[in-house]
């Protein structure tokens, strides 16, 4: 096996290798101590029939085992000329984001991002849709949806969760949906300088992020900060713009324009900084309304203004907490909108966005009418609606929104999250007092704008005001020594940047006591990460060779990295494995296919389990391609 593993070494193949590779890569000697990857996946299998999958323990079942069903594709050599039909990326790929934004700019129809895979499951499904089960459709998506603007499906909290929940690499799902989908741009969310995390991170971290990013195969980057400080977007926006991304810079929505009462968050408002992005270079301009609060109305008025006022094309997201958006959205194509969000629709409405499905046909025989097929559509959403069944440990609470929405304005993302995190603390026949107490905490922070990462203080903070018996108010005249949540004292110490107007003076002082707020750019002060030294460090972790990759992933989530990294070097990797195993392991003579590379394919059939030896250990009892295999598994039960 060292052989092996030598000749195949990236090295060695560059013709390169001397006795330094050996010196140099002490993996090469791991191997015999490191189990094969057929034993990992034996062990990982073994480990969830045993143990079962930490992950569904104590949830909902989910009973489906089939397969959702696919559409009926066609071979390449089926389609005209041989080739996919030509989309988006097609366009990108030949004419540049200068050229594909005019090509938006000329047409008629209204363009829509299917955001399924991204926030579609992050606000419904607790973020938890695997690789594998995007994977299945992607290919469908390329022959039967090439009129799609975008496919959504990276960034925002899938970052992270990949890893710490499903044990997979957010990298690999990149680069193989892009693979799937050659001819349909990719997009992500993007936190300005808290990337894809919850706080600031040094300019060379969030640089080297979207570097790799686009090198995996990512296209546009829809890019804001939590607080519309444009100051803290713009290393985020440069270092797309120089790595040759399409650049789509958002301003936040909140408060309402339509409003008499709510002046901060005016027309002007959003109008200058649009005005700013534009300058700035962005391609496209997004207006993220992330708690959809954007009412009809209001959208006439933004995107007639914006319309006017800035040349690059407008993309509108919004979340359909209130059962109303599509209103919004029809509204906004009245004024010229050129592009909107929206997901199929067995993962859209509610917290999710508006259903594609029904839009589509909405503007059927307007002069907005989209190319997307009806039939199309449907036959995707029928792979959705038979995968959604895999994921009912994840469901959420059917949380249906209340005027107050317009009060409390919670972000989709966040509103059954903060309801699940109430819940855990006893708190969830209390969540009309949480929601209020959430409007409060606006009211005491200045009124700021509520997206990740800020609206995570500001719910971290209304949690605690609930558990405590206070009101926002009763923050004011508060003992000093109460210990705030860490978010809430990173947010108003300015480490998340600064709102319109600054944080409360009295807020800065009750929240910080004696310690200094940052008033600059958190960036500007913070020294740049040791990238050399992260590289090594992974390297070790992993025992495969350096990489900026996994370095930077390192440096944006140490902790979860480690844990991943770990999980790897015991079970391998796990995304290759059908969903309904990865939770639940199998069944008795349940046989399994799992590709664990192009062309590598191994059967697992499961046979039994067997009683327990006296050291707690039992047998797990496979056939692996057809030859008997057992494993030894510790019961914790
Ligand atoms: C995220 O940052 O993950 C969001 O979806 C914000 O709306
Ligand atoms: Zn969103």
């Amino acid at each position: 096996p060292f052989l092996i593993k030598m000749i195949n070494h990236p090295t060695f193949l560059a013709g390169e290798a001397t006795t330094r590779l050996i010196d140099q890569t002490p993996s090469l000697f791991e191997l015999p101590r490191r189990r094969d990857r057929a034993s990992k996946l034996l062990a990982f299998l073994g480990e969830t029939i045993v143990n079962g999958n930490p992950l569904v323990v104590g949830r909902p079942v989910a009973t489906r085992r089939l397969p959702a069903p696919l559409p009926p594709l066609k071979k390449r050599s089926e389609l005209p000329g041989g080739k996919l039909p030509e989309g988006t990326k097609d366009v990108f790929r030949r004419e540049g984001a200068e050229g594909l934004v005019k090509w938006v700019q000329n047409q008629k129809g209204l363009l829509f991002t299917d955001t399924t895979m991204r926030d579609a499951h992050q606000s419904l499904l607790a973020t938890r849709v695997r690789t594998y089960d995007m994977l299945q459709i992607a290919p469908a998506y390329a022959q039967l949806a090439p009129q799609l603007f975008s496919l959504e499906m990276w960034g925002g909290a899938t970052f992270d969760t990949s890893m710490r929940f499903l044990r997979e690499s957010p990298w690999q799902r990149l680069a193989d949906l892009r693979e799937q989908v050659p001819n349909i741009l990719t997009q992500m969310l993007l936190r300005a300088s808290n990337a894809v995390g919850y706080t600031n991170y040094p300019d060379n971290v969030v640089r080297l992020f979207v570097r790799e990013a686009v090198q995996a195969g990512m296209d546009v980057f829809r890019v804001f900060d939590a607080l519309n400080w444009l100051e803290n977007m713009n290393v985020a926006i440069d270092a797309v713009l120089a790595e040759g991304g399409i650049c789509e810079a958002s301003i936040c929505y909140t408060g309402d324009l339509q409003n008499p009462r709510r002046t901060k968050y005016d027309l002007k408002y959003y109008v200058e900084l649009a005005k700013s992005l534009e300058k700035r270079g962005a391609h496209l301009l997004a207006i993220k309304d992330m708690a959809g609060l954007c009412k009809p109305g209001a959208a006439v008025e933004l995107i007639r203004a914006l319309r006017s006022e800035i040349g690059i094309p407008i993309h509108f997201h919004t979340h359909d907490t209130a059962g109303i958006q599509a209103a919004t959205i029809l509204a906004a194509a009245g004024e010229g909108l050129q592009i909107a969000d929206a997901a199929l629709a067995p993962l859209s409405g509610g917290t999710s966005q508006v259903n594609l499905n029904t839009l589509v046909e909405a503007l059927r025989d307007t002069d907005r009418e989209s190319s997307l097929s009806t039939e199309s559509l449907t036959q995707l959403a029928t792979y959705w609606q038979a995968a959604r069944e895999f994921y009912v440990p994840f469901e959420s609470s059917v949380l249906p929104a209340t005027g107050d929405l317009y009060e409390h304005e919670m972000p989709g993302g966040q509103y059954t999250n903060l309801y699940q995190q109430a819940r855990a603390l006893g708190l969830a026949d209390r969540w009309s007092d949480v929601c209020k107490a959430y409007a409060g905490v606006n009211r005491l922070f200045g009124d700021i704008v509520k997206v990740t990462p800020t609206s995570k203080a500001v719910g971290d903070m209304a949690l605690f005001l609930v558990a405590n018996e206070m009101s926002a108010e009763d923050v004011l005249t508060a003992d000093k020594s109460l210990a705030y949540p860490a978010s809430v004292i990173d947010l108003i110490g300015g480490r998340m940047g600064q709102p319109l107007g600054g944080f409360p003076d009295e807020v800065i002082k009750i929240v910080l006591g004696d310690q200094q707020p940052v008033l600059n750019r958190p960036g500007d002060s913070m020294p740049a990460a040791d990238v050399a030294a992260a590289r090594a460090e992974v390297a070790k972790l992993t025992g495969d060779a350096e990489s900026d990759r996994a370095a930077v992933t390192h440096l944006l989530y140490p902790k979860v990295f480690e844990d991943f990294a770990k999980h790897r070097n015991l079970y391998g990797d796990v995304a290759p494995i059908p969903t309904p195993n990865f939770f639940y392991g199998q069944e008795p003579g349940e046989e399994i296919a799992v590709d664990i590379e192009p062309g590598k394919r191994l059967i697992v059939r499961f046979l039994a389990v067997g009683v327990p030896h006296p050291d707690g250990t039992r047998t797990v009892f496979f056939e692996l391609n057809g030859q008997p295999r057992e494993v030894s598994v510790l019961d914790k039960s």
